[in-house]
């Protein structure tokens, strides 16, 4: 087909026929890739993109159309030629559908009358869909918008995908890593901090007298402070550290790199910065609560035999020992490997 004939007939259909007039506006249109070696053929199909509302993206050839759909901007709905220098359009679908790309481009294959077997392999390969050259604008506008409605479709699933994925990993109260998060996080930090024989601390903060706070200011005052609670803690600790609720009123934090005299400093700065300041809030209770946390802290140089519970558990005698002093405070327990040893031992024996 010569481009003289087919670019009068492209021509005939630039003007959108009224029953599509408006309608790429339902599913929003996004950036193209148009690849062709027919400059004509670009051309035609650059401005038709553009009027309709799209970035377009061209490529004179297969490996230009391959640079780039690696750059981070890559559009992920495609027009490609079929028959094209250097790497041709079937080819080029191979390529994109080797790697596993997110989202999941949408290919619309150009091809002639003729190329039936061609038209066979770009859909083999991975079109999505294909056209027969010379067509009509209104048939190519139609069809790049069923190809809209799949990205949009993929990209409505890739949030609720997304969502799923941050609900899975966070408390919807507080925001903060939900308990199985932060145990995940912590056997991931063990790990690391064995293999680069570093220390490794965990806290244990739980708030005091929490039920008297919801008996004086009820329930919904109660949720109020923890989750200010829990922003205060978040906001006082190091980006690279993590903290998530790990019951009720009680917190779990690890630290990285952190031996016993650090973390007594750290956990000092985080008990301060609840009892420092009331909690304000006067749209869901009136006046300011005070109150306090007490934080019971174990950090450790950690030998083979250590495992999160035993961390968690030392941390965790400690906090005990924080109540019983008078609460407010902070308590380190020495978190000995040689105890660890010796429970797991009596652990074995027992059993
Ligand atoms: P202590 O100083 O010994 O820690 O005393 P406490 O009152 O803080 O501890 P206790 O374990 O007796 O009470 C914890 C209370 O926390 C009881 C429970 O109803 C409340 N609580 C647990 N989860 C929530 C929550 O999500 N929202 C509210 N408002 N309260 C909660
Ligand atoms: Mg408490
Ligand atoms: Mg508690």
């Amino acid at each position: 087909m010569s481009e003289r004939k087919t670019s009068k007939r492209l021509r005939m259909n630039q003007v959108p026929s009224e029953a599509t007039a408006g309608e790429d506006q339902a599913v929003q249109p996004t950036s193209v890739l148009v690849v062709d070696d027919s400059a004509v053929y670009r051309n035609m199909l650059a401005t038709c993109l553009r009027d309709w509302g799209y970035e377009v993206f061209v490529a004179e050839d297969g490996l230009q159309a391959w640079e780039i759909l690696q750059g981070s901007q890559a559009p992920s709905l495609m027009v490609i030629d079929c028959v094209l220098p250097r790497l041709d359009g079937i080819e080029l679908c191979r390529r994109v559908r080797s790697r596993p790309t997110v989202p999941y481009p949408y290919i619309l294959l150009i091809t002639a009358h003729e190329e039936k077997q061609k038209l066979i392999d770009g859909l083999t390969a991975g079109a999505d869909d294909y056209l027969a050259k010379p067509f009509d604008v209104n048939e190519l506008r139609a069809r790049l918008r069923s190809g809209m409605r799949i990205l949009s479709l993929q990209g409505q699933l890739l949030r609720k995908e997304e969502e799923l994925r941050f609900q899975a990993l966070h408390d919807p109260l507080t925001g903060l890593w939900n308990r199985g998060a932060i145990l995940e996080f912590l056997e991931r930090e063990l790990a690391r901090a064995r293999r680069g024989a570093e220390p490794l601390a965990v806290m244990v903060i739980d708030v005091d007298h929490f039920k008297a706070i919801n008996d004086a200011h009820g329930h919904q005052a109660g949720d109020v402070v923890l989750q200010a609670v829990a922003r205060r803690l978040a906001g006082a600790m190091r980006a690279y550290d993590w903290v998530g609720r790990y019951g009720g009123e009680e917190f779990l934090a690890i630290v990285s790199a952190t031996d016993t005299e650090g973390i007594r400093g750290y956990a000092e700065r985080l008990r301060a910065c609840i009892a420092e300041e009331p909690i304000v809030n006067p749209a869901n209770f009136p006046g300011k609560i005070r109150l306090t946390v007490s934080i019971g802290a174990a950090a450790a140089r950690l030998g083979p035999d250590f495992t999160c519970g035993f961390l968690i558990k030392a941390a965790d005698d400690a906090l005990y020992l924080a109540k019983k002093n008078g609460r407010n405070r902070v308590e380190i327990h020495s978190a000995d490997p040689s105890k660890a040893t010796r429970a797991r031992a009596e652990k074995a024996s027992a059993g």
